[in-house]
């Protein structure tokens, strides 16, 4: 990229910083009048209430510091501006993966040409808060945008404007949070806290970069100040010396010890929920998930505080409301109702779809177990292709896939990669996580995978996947294998330990192929030995119908064809038998070998 069209991108950036925008044409201006000095196609990002945050010619590295910086914010609903001088921008490619790759909500077009019909397209943002649609306008005599709908983009932009700066210094001296451990020691006391491991894994999920740690053992919390008068100076006192970007707290806190806090220092506060939360907020894909982590944020948010925000980012105005308490309570309640309807019918769709494949459902396998032990990486590898992300993060798939997957030449099963459990899980997330686990829960068997490096013990583990898995009316632990992955970070004398005191089924390695076919071998085995397994005898006429019993059937061995007939090893379950007969038109019992 020459240095001319950075430096001309620049201006623009710093003429929008430092402009008072509210007046959109002097901006389409400026844009236009960059544009044509530069001769290329640039692209700005701007946040859901139209905050532009950065310029340049280049997407794909600005994008990267933007949705670094969305992430540190909290935000997470972003578009690309795209500004050409082709009349109707078309989507090519490379935005298209832009789009994918960063997760932006939408792109938006600006056309710079003079003289002709100008097009900006609006695509929507489902945030909740900032309703856009697609819209397209004319240029006449200098009446281009004046559209009130569309300025709305644009609206609150200089009281934002300082925030957004503010931001862009943090990001360049790179942000770092300081991290509060508290343990509270009392019996019986309730309350979720995170180990200092398991907190830095999740931090580093959101790309937070723990700087400073303050810790405190203490027997429960102290009212007001939750940890002791001294600590609770100690970190005034820290957070007065250095910048901060947050203050992250390993256990869950009154919200209102959170605003109090935020206020005092001027920092972000997040407790282990808000944190989990972002994590979900930021992985969220599907439709579903995204209206899930939203709800959970409503509820888990409360009145009281969602409408404190949104009163300090007076977005009120933007979203048809007056401001008032009233009007915010009735916001909270009509969206948290269409989230709940959305879910329902995506909910009765999903079950629909899960009694279609059930009417000729094979065997089934749900691969479960706490956040990143390697499930997603074990199923791509069970299908030898890249079908989920794996990532070294907590929460990396937050949503089921089901694939069929051949076990021999004639046998097939569905195998599912599920969403990750974690200890005390926030109790309004966990509700959400279930209903994603509706897939699983009709699987005929669990593989529980274990990891022995992650931040909590395999014994912790385990009770944490048994209560879940009783939380979703599953108690039949005949059906539950404990397989222990990666195999290759455990020394052999804890190896043993595990074998010895745990009783676990099977050690292996995700990222090992031998490794993982001694595990199939191993599925295959366990799913036989739950089956009923006969030989029954087929005429050469029904040869066409072999094909047809793999779906509701296994057959560990190639049939053995004889003079007159062939022989087949069947392994079924026995609510499948009258599909079996139903098929051949035969009873079993007539025809045994
Ligand atoms: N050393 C080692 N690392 C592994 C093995 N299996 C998986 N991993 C790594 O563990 C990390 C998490 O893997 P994922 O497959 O995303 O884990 P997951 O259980 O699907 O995680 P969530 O979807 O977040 O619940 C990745 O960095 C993998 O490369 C293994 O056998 N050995
Ligand atoms: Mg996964």
């Amino acid at each position: 990229m020459s240095n001319f069209v950075t430096r001309e991108w620049q201006k623009f950036k710093d003429y929008q910083l430092g402009e008072d925008l509210s007046n959109l044409e002097l901006f389409l201006e400026a844009a236009r009048l960059t544009h044509k000095r530069v001769d290329q196609d640039g692209y700005f990002l701007v946040r859901r209430n139209g905050w532009i945050f950065e310029t340049g010619p280049d997407p794909v590295e600005f994008c990267d510091r933007i949705v670094h910086q969305a992430h540190v914010e909290g935000f997470c609903h972003y578009s690309l501006w795209v500004i050409s001088s082709e009349q109707n921008p078309s989507l090519t490619g490379k935005e298209a993966k832009l789009l994918k790759n960063f997760k932006l909500d939408s792109l938006l077009k600006f056309s710079t040409l003079l003289g002709k019909e100008n097009l900006v397209s609006y695509l929507s943002i489902k945030d909740g808060i900032l309703l856009t649609d697609t819209v397209i306008t004319e240029k006449k005599d200098n009446q281009f945008l004046k559209d009130s709908y569309q300025s709305k983009v644009f609206l609150k932009r200089d009281q934002q404007l300082d925030f957004h700066k503010k931001n862009y210094l943090i990001e360049e001296e790179k942000s770092h949070s300081l991290l509060v451990q508290l343990e509270f020691t009392k019996r019986g006391l309730k309350l979720a806290q995170s180990s200092q491991d398991e907190i830095e894994a999740l931090a580093k999920t959101l790309s937070l970069n723990i700087s400073e740690v303050i810790s405190q053992k203490a027997a429960h919390p102290i009212p007001g100040t939750f940890m002791g008068t001294g600590k609770y100076n100690e970190l005034l006192l820290q957070l007065e010396g250095e910048d901060y970007s947050h203050v992250l707290l390993n256990c869950n806190v009154p919200n209102s010890f959170k605003t109090r806090l935020e206020n005092k220092a001027s920092v972000k506060v997040w407790d282990r929920t808000d944190i989990i939360l972002s994590i979900f907020e930021k992985h969220a894909q599907t439709d579903r998930a995204k209206l899930q982590v939203e709800l959970a944020r409503l509820r888990c948010y409360g009145e009281a505080q969602i409408i404190e925000r949104l009163k300090k980012r007076n977005t009120g105005a933007e979203s048809g409301m007056d401001g008032s308490l009233d009007s915010a309570r009735y916001y909270l309640n009509q969206r948290k109702k269409e989230i709940k309807n959305q879910l329902e019918k995506i909910n009765r769709q999903d079950e629909t779809k899960r009694k279609t494949r059930n009417e000729n459902r094979p065997p089934s396998i749900a691969l479960i177990g706490y956040t990143n032990v390697g499930k997603s990486t074990l199923f791509n590898q069970f299908l030898s292709r890249y079908e989920v992300e794996v990532e070294n993060v907590y929460f990396k798939t937050l949503d089921t896939t089901t694939r069929t997957l051949e076990i021999s030449k004639h046998s097939t099963i569905l195998i599912s990669d599920t969403v990750g459990f974690i200890k005390k899980l926030p109790s309004d997330l966990q509700l959400a996580f279930f209903t994603t686990l509706a897939e699983s829960k009709n699987c005929n068997q669990l593989l529980i995978l274990l990891d022995p490096s992650g931040g909590l013990d395999v014994e912790e583990q385990i009770t944490c996947m048994k209560d879940a898995l009783h939380q979703i009316e599953r108690y039949d632990e005949e059906n539950w294998y404990f397989a222990i992955n990666k195999e290759d970070l455990l020394d052999s004398e804890e190896k043993k330990r595990l074998q010895d005191e745990l009783g676990i089924d099977i050690f292996f390695s995700a990222k090992s192929p031998e490794s993982v076919e001694k595990l199939k071998n191993f599925i295959v085995e366990k799913i036989g030995s739950s089956m009923i397994e006969k030989n029954i005898k087929l005429s050469y006429a029904d040869y066409g119908k072999i094909h047809e019993l793999k779906n509701f059937t296994t057959l560990p061995e190639d049939p053995i064809y004889k003079d007159d007939y062939i022989t087949i090893k069947l392994q079924y379950s026995n609510e499948n038998l009258y599909k079996i007969e139903n098929c051949l038109g035969l009873k079993l019992d007539d025809i045994l070998v």
